[in-house]
């Protein structure tokens, strides 16, 4: 087990070719310290795939499996399985993909395999949208976040419909270890993946990663959007450990969601309305996730 600090060998080689300010490429990075050495990393499309290997290269310092975008957790649990039947149950494996891959389109294949109990840790690079083909909406984009398929105009301001609650899903099929994490605490992200792959059956995380194209922000401001995003509840941290829930990080002074919005191009037309109903899901959730902080949410089932 990889030990956190600053000396820890890096697996996800520099010169690969994401965009200046990635918070994906940055999450993979330190995930990938966390792991250490001894894992086997299965990955959907995705821009972490395209922009890590390029024929005939890869920043991939590890084994990696590229699949579709459907299977990841099925490859994954078959890697797994066939490890297993040679004797092998110490080797990590991780199946990576963005939230196109694990909200909605590897969905079906992600639930099967946590209902079957493999022990897996699944990880979503949540950037809020299908960015690497052109920022489309998925079930993961923030409501109101303007996209190429849930364009703000005359008709409708953005996409109307809230986040898809993907890590209460994977908690309620009984995985014993399922958390949130955010590239602006990596120390905390890194304790999670930690924690995540000692835990006997399925895991699961959501990491929280800016894109700069998708979101139009700078590619400095990567950080300071993420640590905004916990100042103002728009992503909360969590864990949902043995199906006890516990908040990570609770501002002193929650700040209005409009800091969070105002940082980013795909929010600029949002008006004062619609700022304040911004505010009250915000508001709403973050009440759901302190009233329930410390409470049994779960039955865990392996
Ligand atoms: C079945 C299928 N549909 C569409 C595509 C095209 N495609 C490749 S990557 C991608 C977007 C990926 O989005 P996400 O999983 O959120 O990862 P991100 O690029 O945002 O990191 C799409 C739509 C594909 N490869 N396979
Ligand atoms: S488009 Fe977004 S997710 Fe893709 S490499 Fe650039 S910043 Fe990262
Ligand atoms: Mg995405």
């Amino acid at each position: 087990m990889a030990i956190l600090g600053l000396e820890e060998k890096e697996f996800f080689a520099s010169g690969h070719r994401s965009c200046a300010g990635c918070g994906e490429a940055l999450a993979i990075r330190h995930i990938l310290k966390a792991a250490g050495e001894d894992t086997i990393i299965v990955m959907a499309t995705g821009c972490m795939e395209v922009v890590s290997t390029p024929y005939p290269e890869t920043a991939w310092e590890l084994p990696w499996v590229h699949c579709a975008f459907e299977n990841a957790a099925a490859v994954a649990s078959g890697v797994k399985t066939a490890l297993q039947t040679k004797g092998n149950t110490t080797t990590n494996v991780i199946a990576i993909g963005g939230d196109g891959a694990m909200f909605d389109i590897g969905f079906g294949s992600i639930s099967g395999a946590v209902e079957r109990g493999h022990k897996i840790l699944y990880i979503s690079t949540d950037n809020e949208a299908y960015q690497n083909t052109g920022i489309q909406r998925s079930g993961a984009t923030f409501p109101f976040a303007a996209t190429t398929t849930s364009p703000s105009g005359k008709v409708i301001p953005g996409k109307s419909q809230p986040k898809k609650p993907l890590p209460f899903i994977i908690a309620a099929h009984g995985a014993k270890y399922v958390a949130t994490a955010n590239v602006a605490n990596l120390f905390d992200l890194k304790n999670k993946v930690q924690k995540a792959l000692v835990t006997e059956g399925p895991s699961y995380i959501s990491v929280f990663v800016p894109c700069i194209p998708g979101w139009k922000i700078d590619s400095s401001s990567t950080i300071d959007v993420s640590k905004m995003a916990l100042e103002t509840c728009a992503y909360p941290i969590y864990e949902i450990e043995n199906g006890v829930l516990k908040l990570n990080h609770t501002p002193t002074e929650k700040k209005p969601i409009e800091n969070y919005l105002k940082m980013q191009g795909r929010f600029k037309h949002i008006t004062p309305e619609i700022n304040a109903k911004i505010q009250q899901y915000v508001d709403e959730r973050w009440k759901y996730l302190t009233e329930s902080n410390g409470k049994k949410m779960f039955d865990t089932l392996f």
